[in-house]
């Protein structure tokens, strides 16, 4: 065995650690909306497919599992046909300004039929929710002391390792998740022979059988299809390699005894597959069976290696240094005293940026489904707004951060996605709107839910397919594929096609508007005195829709398309009611000026155009910035970012404004106010869009490029005066490496992965310089970018 690696003194090493375990024996809440503490102390590990949480506890080990498609509910048709008729209705009252009626109405006929997300308790429901695997249990029946206790989560090669002694011999256990073995490998070793002995066994809340197949113990059952019936169809494996001792199984589980190291390996599937209308076919029994067979022909070592290579050719791609100063103090102890001393601590913020890579490793790879609220961590049967696929902010939010800080592999999973959203969400659009093209409406799920939400106050989002066809150009722009554009172009003009449809011009401006529809999930307060929700051309809707034009025109661009309909685009994104300032100064959220029921209210869609839009740009359009930037404050002042995603969202919209310590107090925020003792991101309950923000606000921070320039260090606060950064991606198809030091930049590389021109802004001065595909240059030195 590395003993360095499980020597806690090794602290040069990103990773989180321990000097106490998570308790394996306290029963979990079910709850949804109640977080179980134990289970947030647990460490995540994860291949895209297969997650586990680990809790390293000492006389009992539980690893709670997940399978990604562990989704109870089915296909359903939800959608509503008494809401095209009564479309135009709607729209009349809202143009007359009735706002009360036009919002009644509206619940009455455009909502989805049936109970659709249950409000977010859709285990039952045809709608489904991400459930827990199950849980494997290592019970090794000795109760008793033990020291010198450690258990650590390594961010540099994705495993956990626990460590303790008792009656003198020292025990280990590796675990990790491995994608190209598609496996869970615990290693459980002891410094004395003969010394480890234990029952494993396999269970889950609800609906599970075990049985022995010869060398193994399988677990499986069948899911709540949500319509009386069963669902889809899951499986996991296990088997026990041993060194010595021995190894006998039963149907409850498998007994090991006086062994000198064990290997256990677990495999998992379901018969799902991202497959509109059946969503079924995967041969989980023999895939199953067949990774587990694979993995048995391996040494350790051969399972190790390969999951190294493979995890680190990702992760080691970018690099944060912050701080140089050695990490002795447990992970939980520096939140602790982050919470209680209200000062930053630069350690956490680096490993914070960098966990956020590590689970989006650990939960989105090619081929697999995208990460959800959970990541694909979650240890109910009822998940929080059933661990689906939030579109009025949440799943974009999970992949802000993958094109810049280098991960754009991982990012393929949303664009399989939107790509099954469009048979079912051109069923909706005609159904709904009488509209070509594809919706999504703010929530959907694995089956194809493309309806709206069951109340129109949130349900009535339909910006949603807009925000996700953004995804496409951003891939593109950051990696410049054409092959890619060329295979997403259809899902981006199906949508924009959507819009063309559902767009009308305003009865006063003839300016075009979307409606009628929600500012994400926000409430106002009508003239007559009503809460209302429902407007004509709310700002996130234009913005979106404005974003997806431009989206689309660029693209045609690139591959050579100029017909009438890309001309026709043209004319409407001119057309499209834009970002307008109220008499306070303030970015408008509705095209009226309303006052909100909720100032400090935790969405800020009508700031989309600022981040991750680029309508608003702080250059190109200061005096929207500015009126953004009154929007901002005033959300905060009211209260606002009081939730793990929403202060996250906040770190980016500051740094797009070059508010160095405003976006900084929000990262602050985050990690005090929404963040676990394993550093999971907290609405509450857990959600882990919070993680994935923080890191895109951190890379905001450093360096932005959706203005067409490289603007590096825009918002670098005090308390980062000097550091480096290496491996940052940017539009162009450029990776920048830099240093600085009180302040200044003091060294820049540019690695051009295509070629072209690449433009570079820092504190206010721009230089441009000509690329050659693979090469690298050193900008600083060449053209004296400091002041
Ligand atoms: C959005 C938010 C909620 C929550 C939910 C999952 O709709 O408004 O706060 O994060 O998604």
């Amino acid at each position: 065995m590395d003993k360095d690696v499980h020597d806690k003194t090794k602290t040069g090493r990103l990773k989180l650690w321990y000097n106490e375990p998570a308790k394996a024996t306290v029963t979990d809440g079910t709850d949804s909306w109640k977080d179980d503490p134990e289970w947030l102390k647990a460490l995540p590990l994860g291949n895209g497919a297969l997650g586990a949480m680990v809790f390293g506890d000492v006389d009992k080990e539980r690893i709670q599992l997940n399978e990604e498609s562990m989704w109870s509910g089915s296909p359903n048709n939800d959608n509503n046909p008494k809401a095209y008729p009564a479309q135009a209705k709607i729209r009349e009252l809202l143009f007359k300004g009735k706002y009360r009626e036009a919002t009644k109405f509206t619940q009455e006929t455009q909502i989805c039929e049936g109970k659709g997300s249950g409000r977010g308790q859709g285990a039952t429901l045809p709608f489904g929710c991400f459930q827990t695997l199950g849980d494997l249990w290592i019970d090794f029946e000795n109760q008793g002391n033990y020291e010198d206790y450690y258990r650590e989560l390594d961010l540099e090669d994705a495993i956990v390792r626990v460590s303790y002694t008792k009656n003198n011999v020292q025990y280990k256990r590796d675990v990790f998740v491995s994608e190209p073995d598609q496996l869970m490998v615990v290693r459980l070793t002891a410094n004395a022979p003969g010394a480890i002995s234990f029952t494993s066994s396999l269970s889950r809340p609800e609906r599970f059988t075990t049985k022995v197949e010869d060398d193994q113990l399988v677990m499986f059952g069948a899911l709540d299809n949500g319509k009386g019936g069963n669902g889809l169809e899951y499986m996991a494996r296990l088997t026990a390699l041993n060194k010595n001792g021995t190894v006998s199984y039963s149907d409850d589980g498998i007994v090991v005894q006086q062994a000198d190291e064990v290997l256990l390996l677990l495999s998992a599937s379901t018969n799902y597959v991202l497959d509109y209308p059946s969503y079924k076919g995967r041969d989980y029994e023999k895939l199953t069976a067949k990774r587990l067979e694979n993995g048995k022909q391996k040494t350790y070592a051969q399972l190790l290696e390969a999951h190294t290579k493979d995890y680190q050719s990702y992760f080691k791609r970018v690099s944060l240094k912050l701080d140089q100063v050695p990490d002795t103090v447990p992970t939980n102890k520096r939140l602790q005293n982050l919470k209680t001393s209200k000062s930053s601590d630069l350690r956490l913020e680096e490993l914070l940026f960098q966990y956020g890579r590590y689970l989006l490793i650990s939960s989105s790879r090619p081929g697999t489904l995208p990460a959800n609220l959970q990541g694909i961590w979650a240890n109910k049967i009822q998940t929080p707004w059933n661990g689906d696929y939030h579109t009025d902010v949440n799943v974009q939010m999970n992949y802000w951060m993958a094109e810049v800080t280098n991960l754009n592999e991982m990012h393929l999973p949303l664009f399989d996605l939107m790509a099954s959203l469009q048979e079912p969400g051109a069923i909706t659009a005609k159904t709904h709107y009488n509209a070509n093209g594809w919706v999504v409406h703010p929530i959907t799920n694995i089956w194809g839910y493309t309806a709206p939400g069951e109340k129109a106050s949130w349900g009535m989002h339909v910006g949603g397919g807009a925000w996700l066809t953004t995804h496409i150009m951003e891939h593109y722009y950051f990696n410049l594929d054409k092959t890619f554009l060329r295979q997403n172009y259809p899902v981006l003009k199906a949508s924009t096609q959507f819009y063309m449809d559902w767009l009308v011009p305003d009865h006063k401006t003839g300016e075009l508007v979307s409606g009628p529809s929600v500012s994400p999930e926000n409430t106002f307060i009508a003239p007559d005195g009503s809460n209302c929700q429902i407007s004509m051309g709310p700002a996130h809707d234009q913005q979106v829709i404005w974003q997806l034009f431009k989206n689309f025109i660029d693209a045609s661009v690139v591959l050579g398309i100029d017909d009438d309909y890309v001309a026709s685009i043209k004319r409407a994104q001119a057309q499209l009611a834009k970002p307008k300032i109220g008499d306070d100064g303030r970015l408008m959220e509705w095209a009226q000026a309303f006052e909100e029921v909720e100032p400090g209210h935790r969405h800020i869609s009508h700031l989309f155009a600022l981040h991750p839009g680029y309508q608003i740009d702080i250059e190109q359009t200061p005096k929207l910035a500015m009126a953004a930037k009154k929007s901002l404050d005033f959300r905060i002042k009211n209260g606002g970012g009081h939730t793990g995603w929403s202060a996250a969202w906040l770190i980016s919209q500051y740094a797009r404004l070059g508010e160095a310590e405003k976006a900084y107090k929000s990262l602050q925020t985050v990690l005090a106010k929404s963040t676990t003792s394993n550093l999971f991101g907290l609405h509450p309950p857990f959600q882990m869009d919070a993680n994935f923000g923080t890191t895109e606000g951190i890379s905001e921070m450093l360096l932005q490029s959706q203005s067409g320039t490289i603007r590096l260090l825009h918002a670098l606060p005090d308390a980062w005066a000097t550091g480096e950064v290496k491996g940052l991606c940017a539009r162009g198809g450029f990776v920048i490496d830099m240093e600085w030091k009180d302040a200044e930049l003091t060294e820049v590389k540019v690695h051009s992965k295509s070629g072209g021109t690449c433009k570079i802004g820092y504190k206010g001065k721009t230089i441009y310089f000509e690329t050659q595909q693979g090469q690298d240059y050193f900008p600083l030195q060449a053209h004296h970018l400091k002041e």
